[in-house]
């Protein structure tokens, strides 16, 4: 697995030039950052106005794939992957709201909901090595939202990679802190923060990056998924139009899967991606913005109404996986 030593610089030279000649959208957000009084996480809010000109999911005309024949300007390497097997390309997100924002293609058409292979992952973790520097304090995070309730809108299989906002401390990084790499097993869960109303999956990444390979990397994913899963078996009765969906989530520290219900909340008007689950909501309606800056509690509960609820402290044949 090869990622060019410049891969940072590449990706800013192509973002100057793209956003210099309007080849892609940087839409711009007011945030806020606030922190839920119950639970104590930290949540970032940012507000898009709704009236950006952006295609949702299903307004892509039938047939399209625009990321498997993407703009040249968007276009960051066209071939990137192993010496003999280029199997992906890494192209710039046209309608970023942090700047910068990639994602990494398959070269071949595969499908969103299909499950990452060990490839995948470990490209996307050498992205990550590649693009954090501890110096200037910048932090990225891969995810993949898979599945018609992950808040997906593109059915070519893509990871995207964001820097994390500055000084961003996510219930993910409050939860793994100061704890060792781990595989799950019969007898030790994934850690779950029993104080967050939905169920999530995170084991804590080797500190070493030597230590970080394609089986390390699939033991980890498959553990988890594994126990995201499970929900799907068990709640089917309860609601039959069940489609398997899930958030996942990787920085250098941790890796964590959420399972999906819902991509949006209609009482709320507010859906998320993998994003919304480590704390960074996108609003679009200028109503839900107060609403939630006003009160954060509220997010916890329309978390909550997008998954399922938080398993923590049961053991493993209590919910059968
Ligand atoms: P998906 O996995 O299919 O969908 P998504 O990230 O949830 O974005 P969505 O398109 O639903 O947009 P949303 O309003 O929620 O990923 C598809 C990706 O391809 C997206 O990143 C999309 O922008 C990009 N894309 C679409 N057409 C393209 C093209 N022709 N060429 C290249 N790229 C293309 O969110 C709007 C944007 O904000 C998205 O980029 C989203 O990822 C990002 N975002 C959402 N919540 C965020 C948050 N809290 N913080 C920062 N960014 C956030």
């Amino acid at each position: 697995m090869s990622i060019p030593a410049d891969i940072a610089s590449l990706i800013s030279d192509k973002y100057k030039s793209a956003f210099d000649n309007g080849n892609l959208k940087f839409i711009h957000t007011e945030t806020k950052k606030t922190k839920d009084p119950k639970t104590s996480m930290p949540y970032l809010i940012s507000h898009m106005p709704s009236l950006i000109e952006k295609p949702e999911r299903g307004q892509t005309p039938e047939g399209e794939d625009p990321l498997g024949k993407p703009e040249e300007e968007l276009t960051v390497i066209p071939e990137l992957g192993g010496a003999n097997d280029k199997s992906y390309k890494l192209l710039l997100n046209k309608f970023p709201v942090i700047p910068e924002h990639t994602l990494l293609v398959t070269n071949e058409y595969q499908h969103q909901t299909d499950a990452l292979t060990p490839t995948d992952l470990l490209t996307a973790y050498k992205l990550l090595c590649a693009l954090d520097d501890e110096e200037s304090d910048k932090r990225h995070m891969v995810f993949y939202n898979s599945g018609p309730a992950s808040g997906s809108s593109l059915d070519h299989k893509h990871l995207q990679i964001l820097q994390m906002p500055e000084k961003f401390v996510t219930f993910q990084d409050r939860l793994c802190n100061g704890k060792e790499h781990f595989l799950p097993t019969f007898n030790t869960e994934p850690l779950q923060d029993a104080k967050v109303s939905f169920a999530h999956f995170v084991l804590p990444m080797p500190e070493s990056e030597e230590a970080v390979d394609e089986e390390l990397l699939a033991m980890c994913y498959i553990s988890i998924l594994q126990r995201a899963l499970t929900f799907f078996q068990d709640w089917l009765n309860e609601n039959p139009e069940l489609k398997k969906s899930y958030n996942l989530m990787l920085t250098k520290e941790w890796i964590c899967v959420v399972p999906r219900s819902k991509a949006f909340s209609d009482e709320m008007k507010i859906g998320f991606n993998s994003t919304g689950y480590c704390g960074m909501i996108l609003t679009k309606n200028d109503e839900v913005f107060s609403k939630i800056t006003e009160k954060p509690e509220l997010i916890n509960d329309i978390l909550l109404e997008c998954g399922f609820p938080n398993t923590s402290g049961q053991k493993p044949n209590e919910y059968n996986y």
